[in-house]
């Protein structure tokens, strides 16, 4: 008791942010909280302070030293949440968060479902005012206490607890930990009772070593399953494989791909998860999809075999391929998601006809695919993939749009990799493929507008010294909902490029009153009223200033893009973030059809 275990300080430890001296005593019931965040090698903590936590908040700066974890000050806690969600998009490993009473976590909640439908790990620490009333101050601590304060956002979070001891604590946080990080994913939630933070400990408290509340293992699918599978797979003549939420290593990456081929499968891939196969390998189908495209309906309707590892909506794939008509192929479906299924939100989407259900980690899947797989059984590639020229961009003209962008971007990093945090709808991915589990880390889980800001910041932090730049296109909408989340990358020197695909509009929703309008036979001319973001046109490069980030624009013309991206390219490698405003053609690559087509396949049209 009472010694710290030393961690090396982060780059993060800017001489500002460290504390004069440190207690080393775990005196308070908040140095035990804080003592188990340490042993579990948790690198940050994001924050916006609150006093619901100031016992905590005391011994991350006087017990630990502000160092594993350290402090990601915020300025709105769904940033706080979003930046552990990009940092765990990056990771695939679960960072901690500390949101204030129920008002911090009510900020935070819609951060948190993003998270949750993204399957995203992720240890939240809460409080409440204290539990005992007679120790409530008046007033504040009262409207800041909550009964069940979890109950606020369980049916999107995978656990949660609120220890009634300081002696209880290390286990609540372990099996936090044990939960978040064992797969299937998904934020946990500690509510720490101000009053047992701010106990004098009278009785040394036994903190256990974690090694043995480790996270368990991904599981493999059954034995009896998995042969079926492999039986059917290696008979099929025309087996398509779905590439949904899988792992972000090269290893599994290359595995999955080595089954690919070894089938002769024609590859598809979902926007939504990012890139988990070369998106211009042979055997790849067309480009990434949010909705199902023509090649990829084509290639569902035409199997005799459908693999889905860890595809989020087999379901709704299945039915814009046939309808409400039978499937005609063996489906085989390898994932754990089932796990996190409950009677609240429906992100467990459509059900899907399914044939053999491999139960499990969808990699582990694939390796004992490979293992039961006749070696050597590997078929010539079924279909090609259109060559792809790389395109030079269009120096003249007003009106840029997503693929000069594109092009002008890849121009000015050359050989360095690319890791997309985030991309707009109408980004051209058949211009940038997919060549690393890095390349692209997949959409914000939950469709909530304001993710992308914090979700390139908590990937460039994961991800700074990895030689990767990071790369957040947002849309205006969506980076002026979490415009402040900048300030945070700004004070720790976060070292992200965001690109802002300015149409001075919520786009999306004017192409949806279109639709409306179109059906009612009223005059879509007006589609834009009420969701324009003009007149002025918020300076988004100021306010990036204004939160100590460079900011370059509002870029207008083709001829300053290039300039203006070469600019904030070598900004982010001298390790600082830049946002560069580019007003895009609001129209360019988006159409109608793309935001209507569920509901018109909802009406069967
Ligand atoms: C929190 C939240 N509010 C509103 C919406 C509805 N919505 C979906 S897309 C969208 C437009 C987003 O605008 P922008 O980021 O500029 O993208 P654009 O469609 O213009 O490319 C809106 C408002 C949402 N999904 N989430
Ligand atoms: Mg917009």
């Amino acid at each position: 008791m009472g010694v710290l275990n030393e961690k090396p300080a982060t780059k993060r430890n800017s001489p500002i942010d460290r504390p004069l001296d440190v207690d080393a005593n775990i005196a308070w019931g908040s140095d035990v909280a804080a003592q188990v965040l340490r042993r579990l090698d948790i690198p940050y903590i994001a924050l916006t302070p609150g006093a619901s936590y100031r016992g905590l908040h005391d011994s991350l700066v006087n017990h630990l030293g502000n160092q594993s974890p350290e402090m990601l000050m915020c300025l709105h806690e769904e940033h706080a949440v979003a930046i552990a969600h990009g940092y765990a998009k990056a990771t695939g490993k679960p960072m901690a968060v500390a949101l204030h009473s129920n008002v911090g976590l009510l900020h935070g909640s819609m951060a948190i479902f993003n998270a949750w439908c993204d399957r995203a790990p992720m240890l939240i620490l809460g409080a409440t005012g204290p539990v005992d009333a007679t120790l409530r101050r008046p007033w504040i601590d009262w409207i800041h206490t909550s009964q069940d304060q979890g109950a606020l956002i369980r049916n999107f979070i995978k656990w949660d607890d609120q220890p009634g001891s300081v002696a209880a604590l290390p286990e609540s946080i372990y099996r936090a930990w044990q939960q978040t990080a064992t797969a299937p994913h998904g934020p946990v939630y500690v509510c720490l009772d101000a009053a047992l933070q701010e106990q004098a400990i009278v009785d040394a408290v036994h903190i256990p070593d974690p090694a043995r509340y480790r996270p368990a293992r991904a599981s493999r699918p059954a034995a009896q399953t998995l042969r079926e599978a492999a039986e059917v797979l290696a008979r099929a003549k025309r087996p398509v494989v779905l590439f949904g939420r899988c792992r972000r290593t090269q290893e599994d990456w290359d595995r999955r791909v080595a089954l690919a081929e070894r089938l002769g499968a024609a590859m598809l891939s979902d926007l939504k998860v990012g890139s988990m196969v070369p998106t211009d390998h042979p055997l790849h189908v067309d480009e990434p999809f949010n909705q199902l495209s023509k090649p990829a309906k084509a290639a569902l309707q035409e199997a005799d075999a459908i693999l889905s590892l860890g595809w989020i909506d087999l379901g709704g794939a299945l039915r814009q391929a046939f309808g409400r008509d039978h499937v005609p192929a063996t489906v085989i479906h390898a994932g754990d998601d089932i796990h996190l299924h409950n009677g609240w939100g429906k992100e467990h989407m459509e059900m899907p006809a399914i044939d053999i259900h491999l139960l499990g980690d969808p990699d582990a899947a694939v390796a004992d695919l490979l293992d039961a797989l006749p070696a050597g059984s590997g078929r010539a590639p079924a279909r090609a993939a259109p060559a792809q020229a790389p395109e030079q961009p269009e120096d003249s003209g007003d009106r840029i749009n997503l693929r000069q962008v594109a092009t002008t971007l890849a121009q000015a990093v050359g050989d360095q990799p690319v890791t997309f945090a985030a991309l707009p709808r109408a980004w051209p991915v058949t211009l940038w493929a997919h060549r690393h589990p890095l390349d692209f880390l997949g959409k914000d889980g939950g469709g909530g507008v304001g993710a992308g800001p914090g979700t390139t910041i908590g990937a460039a932090l994961a991800l700074e010294a990895s030689g990767r730049l990071t790369v957040g296109v947002l849309g205006d909408g969506d980076c002026l909902m979490s415009i402040n989340a900048l300030w945070t990358a700004a004070h720790y020197h976060v070292p992200a490029l965001f690109i802002v695909a300015n149409n001075r509009s919520y786009y999306n929703d004017e192409l949806h009153q279109e639709g409306v309008a179109r059906t009612r036979g009223r005059n879509i001319a007006n589609r834009w009223i009420g969701q324009r973001i003009d007149n002025p046109a918020p300076d988004i490069a100021k306010m990036a200033e204004a939160q100590g980030v460079t900011g370059i624009g509002p870029v207008r013309r083709v001829d300053e893009l290039r300039a203006a991206i070469r600019r904030g390219v070598e900004c982010v490698r001298g390790g600082n973030p830049c946002l560069i405003d580019v007003h895009i053609d609001p129209g360019h690559g988006r159409h109608l059809r793309e935001s209507m087509a569920e509901r018109s396949m909802a009406k069967g049209s």
